[in-house]
C-alpha cells in the first residue's frame, strides 16, 4: 500500500494538442507552475485476488469510464514491473473537480507516484512524468515543484523538468465553479482536426517557449507575464476557432482581463491567464499578490496560490 500527494499547476505557456494520442505526445512543450494548494492525495493497494481494478474518487465509487483510465495508466505500471495484480486506488481532491483546475494534473501525477511505488519500481522523477503523462498530459508537470517545463520529444525524452525562474503568485478568480462542458480532451481533438489556425497556433507556442524560458533565465517576471497573456488569449482564440467552436471564456472570464489591464494602467503589474473552464488565473510579484486579490475580489472568490512541491510519497494517515 502506497500514499502519494501532487498539486495542481497551471501553465503560463499552454499545452493544447498532441502529437500522439496513444503516447501522449504534446503537439508542443509547455511551461507551468506547480501550486502549494488544492493538492490530491492517492493510496494505491494491490489486490492480487480481484479479477479488476477499482476507484474510488472523493468518497464514492467512480465511473467506468473514470477506471479505465485509471486502468489503463496501471497498465502500464504492470507491464514495467511484470506484476499482474489488480489494484484498489483510493483518490482524493482538494480543488473543485472539473472546474478548469486541472485536478487530472494532479491526479495523474499521485497515481503515477504511488503505483510504481506499490508494485516495487523505483523510478526516477523523469520517468514519473513520462509515466505521469501517460494518464494526462498536463499531469507530466506536476511530478515537479514550482517552474516545470514539458518537452514534446519522442516517448523517451517527453517528460517534465526544474526550471529556474522569478517567483512570484498566482491569484484564482472563481468566476463559476460549475463543471465544464467539453473536457479538455475532446476539446484538443476538435481544434486539431478543424481549426484553419492550428498549425499556426503550435509553430507560435513553440517560439513563446523558447522567449518564456529566456525571461525565466533572465528572471524577467514582465516578459514572463507579457508571453503567459498573450499564449493564453492565443490558446482561446484556437479554441473559438473549432468547428463547432468552443468558448471556455465568459463574459464574467473578460471582465477579470479587463480589471488586470486596468491594474496594470494603475502600475500594479498583473498578467491573466486562463484554462480550458471560465475561472481565470493573475501572476503578480509577491508583494503585490493581496493588493491584487483584494482588486479583483469583486470579480468573484479569489485564492492566492504559490509555488508549490512536486510529487512525493507520504507516510500512510
Ligand atoms: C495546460 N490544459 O497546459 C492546458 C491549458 C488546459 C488548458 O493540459 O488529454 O487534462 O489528459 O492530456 O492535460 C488540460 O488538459 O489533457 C491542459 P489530457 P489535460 O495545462
Amino acid at each position: 500500500m502506497s500514499t502519494a500527494r501532487a498539486y495542481p499547476n497551471i501553465a503560463l505557456i499552454k499545452y493544447w494538442g498532441k502529437a500522439d494520442e496513444e503516447l501522449m505526445l504534446p503537439a508542443a512543450g509547455s511551461l507551468s507552475l506547480t501550486l502549494d494548494t488544492f493538492a490530491t492525495t492517492t493510496t494505491v493497494t494491490l489486490v492480487p485476488e480481484a479479477d479488476d481494478d477499482s476507484l474510488e474518487l472523493n468518497g464514492a465509487e467512480a465511473t467506468p469510464e473514470q477506471v479505465r483510465r485509471v486502468t489503463r495508466l496501471l497498465d502500464i505500471v504492470r507491464e514495467w514491473s511484470g506484476s499482474t495484480a489488480h489494484a484498489r486506488v483510493v483518490t482524493r481532491n482538494e480543488a473543485p473537480t472539473g472546474a478548469g483546475l486541472a485536478s487530472s494534473a494532479s491526479g495523474f501525477a499521485a497515481l503515477a507516484t504511488a503505483a510504481a511505488d506499490a508494485y516495487g519500481l523505483d523510478l526516477s522523477a523523469r520517468d514519473l512524468s513520462r509515466l505521469a503523462r501517460r494518464g494526462s498530459g498536463s499531469a507530466t508537470r506536476s511530478i515537479f515543484p514550482g517552474l516545470a517545463m514539458w518537452h514534446a520529444g519522442d516517448d523517451e525524452s517527453s517528460c517534465a523538468e526544474d526550471v529556474s525562474g522569478p517567483d512570484f503568485r498566482m491569484i484564482i478568480v472563481f468566476v463559476d465553479e460549475s463543471h465544464k462542458s467539453v473536457t479538455s480532451r475532446e476539446a484538443m481533438r476538435r481544434t486539431a482536426a478543424t481549426s484553419p489556425f492550428h498549425s499556426a497556433w503550435v509553430e507560435s507556442t513553440a517560439q513563446s517557449l523558447d522567449l518564456a524560458l529566456q525571461a525565466c533565465a533572465d528572471d524577467d517576471f514582465t516578459r514572463l507575464g507579457q508571453l503567459t497573456e498573450s499564449n493564453a488569449l492565443r490558446m482561446h482564440a484556437v479554441i473559438q476557432s473549432a468547428e463547432p467552436p468552443i468558448r471556455y471564456l465568459t463574459a464574467r472570464s473578460i471582465a477579470v482581463f479587463d480589471a488586470v489591464e486596468r491594474l496594470r494602467e494603475d502600475g500594479l503589474e498583473a498578467y491573466a491567464t486562463a484554462d480550458a473552464g471560465p475561472n481565470v488565473v493573475v501572476i503578480s510579484r509577491p508583494a503585490d499578490a493581496d493588493a491584487v486579490a483584494e482588486r479583483l475580489g469583486d470579480l468573484g472568490r479569489v485564492a492566492v496560490v504559490g509555488p508549490g512541491p512536486g510529487a512525493a510519497l507520504i507516510s500512510e494517515e
